[in-house]
């Protein structure tokens, strides 16, 4: 006979937290969101932490190589999707890791033989009012020149002068070079009363530019995630089949960490990625693994050798896996299980094997729970899918901005290899869709401002830690009367905002 679980299994939207006492130290400024990233030890510290507990899912609409920058900045770590060509998956890794916080590549470049009216335009479609003058008139040509306002004055020339004839020639530029560090680019911009420093290399080929505007912004990321050799730390998603190809291209161009890729991962197809990781790098190269949503899946993959587990089927935003094959669990008791599991496994062997909660966020304050029910780190889609930084287009639907946001499973991402059993190598039915999120704007802006309710919440239940909050946070189911109490009720609301 079947086994039947009686309790139902449950999501975040059912649960509360009861606050527990909060000492005058108990401050959200005294909060620390560090978390493991990968297996470690009793008594040693995982080789690799996360400084906010947040990974971006392994998705072309989430995670290209801008999402992982910006993600980095703010101390989490990006998965670049790995449903694209091996090359062109190992060369957004590469980007990141080559990426240089604070230069940026210059994005307004004309020709000196340009004129006067092709600056106008172009600063028309940019917004941009400092432009590079490359003898080809690209990104990365021979610098030699370079114009800003001060250098016309519409009023009293031609539209048809040429370039060459008003911009501040090369002789006259203050520049950097390849070794330039960001300090010292910074320094001469302040000492030389300069707007923005360009570097070049030596064939004085434009690499990139140093701005004023943005020094503050890059003194103000002390949690941002770099590797000892200060670059920003990248993970990338890794499949059942192309692994043996993919994974050394992965780690050749830098990639920290990866994970498998699945909708299910209680499988001999993962085990059999593991091994091969561990016969070739030993333990030299972290692997998660996953999805999986009971004690069992994750004992399997955690004894097969995997550095952390991914928990959750069926809650993504995007996902119809529950729909289509009536498989999954609710994140909540997935995450519940799975965590009692991981501290049974510490228990008897001394590893202590992270686990990441997958999909099902909607609000902020299920971050919280989902770490208090024990997630040690979370994974996003739609959240990170809002964002300026994510990979889809912005567009305009009956008067509001949308970006575009679809699931790895729908017949437009066509990433069969996630859904693989051995069989054809097709996407036989769908388990996603293709949909709109509402636009919210940067992620620095709504990372800072979810994590100050996380904090906030952390010290309502007396806990300065993810360890204090996984090991005292008190919870409690809620009835459906009861979240209708949760929200605003029985006022007349004097703005037309809508409760959802
Ligand atoms: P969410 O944060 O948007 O709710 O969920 C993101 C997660 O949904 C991903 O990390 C991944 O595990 C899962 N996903 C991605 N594509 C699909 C699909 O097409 C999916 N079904 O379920």
């Amino acid at each position: 006979m079947a086994i039947f679980m009686n309790e139902p299994s449950r999501t975040f939207g059912e649960y509360l937290l009861i606050p527990g006492y909060s000492s005058a130290n108990c401050i959200p400024a005294n909060v620390s969101l560090k978390t493991p990233l990968v297996k470690f030890k009793k008594g040693e510290e995982a080789e690799i932490f996360l400084n906010i507990p947040m990974t971006s899912a392994i998705m072309q609409s989430v995670s290209d190589d801008k999402m992982a920058v910006a993600l980095a900045r703010e101390g989490g770590l990006s998965f670049i999707y790995g449903s694209q060509s091996i090359e062109s998956q190992a060369e957004m890794v590469a980007r990141v890791k080559s990426y240089r916080a604070g230069f940026v590549n210059s994005d307004s470049n004309i020709s000196p033989e340009s004129t006067l009216n092709d600056i106008l335009v172009l600063k028309e479609k940019t917004g941009h009012s400092t432009v590079a003058v490359t003898d080809d008139g690209s990104a990365t040509g021979k610098l030699v020149g370079i114009v800003t306002s001060r250098d016309y004055r519409v009023s009293r020339m031609s539209p048809d002068t040429k370039v060459k004839e008003f911009m501040t020639p090369f002789e006259d530029l203050i520049y950097g070079d390849e070794t330039t560090t960001l300090k010292e680019a910074n320094d001469i911009i302040w000492e030389n009363k300069l707007n923005c420093l360009p570097i070049i290399d030596k064939n004085q080929k434009l690499m990139s530019f140093v701005f004023r505007k943005d020094y503050n912004s890059h003194k103000n990321n002390e949690l941002e995630l770099i590797d000892s050799s200060k670059r920003y730390m990248v993970g990338a998603g890794i499949n059942t089949r192309d692994y043996a190809q993919r994974i050394p291209a992965l780690i050749e161009a830098g990639a920290d960490v990866l994970c498998i890729d699945s909708s299910e991962g209680y499988s001999e197809w993962q085990k059999r990625v593991l091994e091969f990781v561990r016969e070739k790098y030993g333990d030299k190269v972290k692997i998660g693994a996953g999805n999986v949503v009971d004690g069992e899946g994750f004992r399997f993959l955690a004894e097969c050798g995997a550095d952390f587990v991914k928990v959750g089927i069926g809650g993504g935003a995007i996902c119809i896996t529950r729909e289509q094959k009536g498989i999954g669990r609710g994140q909540a008791t997935a995450i519940i299980e799975v965590a009692k599991a991981r501290d049974e496994y510490y228990k008897e062997t001394g590893v202590y094997v992270p686990i990441c909660s997958d999909g099902g966020i909607v609000h902020d304050y299920h971050i919280t729970l989902a770490l208090a029910m024990g997630a040690d780190f979370l994974m996003l889609g739609r959240y990170f899918a809002r964002f300026d930084e994510s990979p889809t287009k912005k567009v305009n639907i009956n008067g509001n901005f949308m970006k575009e946001y679809w699931g790895e499973g729908s017949a437009r991402a066509r990433n069969w290899q996630r859904y693989d059993l051995g069989g054809a190598e097709k996407l036989s039915f769908e388990e996603g869709v293709d949909s709109f999120v509402p636009y919210a704007g940067s992620l620095k802006d709504n990372v800072s401002l979810s994590l100050s309710k996380v904090r906030s919440t952390m010290c309502n239940c007396g806990c300065l830690t993810i360890p204090e909050l996984q090991k005292n946070a008190k919870i409690t189911l809620v009835s459906s009367t009861s979240i209708v109490e949760g929200g605003a009720h029985d006022v007349l609301l004097k703005d037309n905002r809508q409760i959802l």
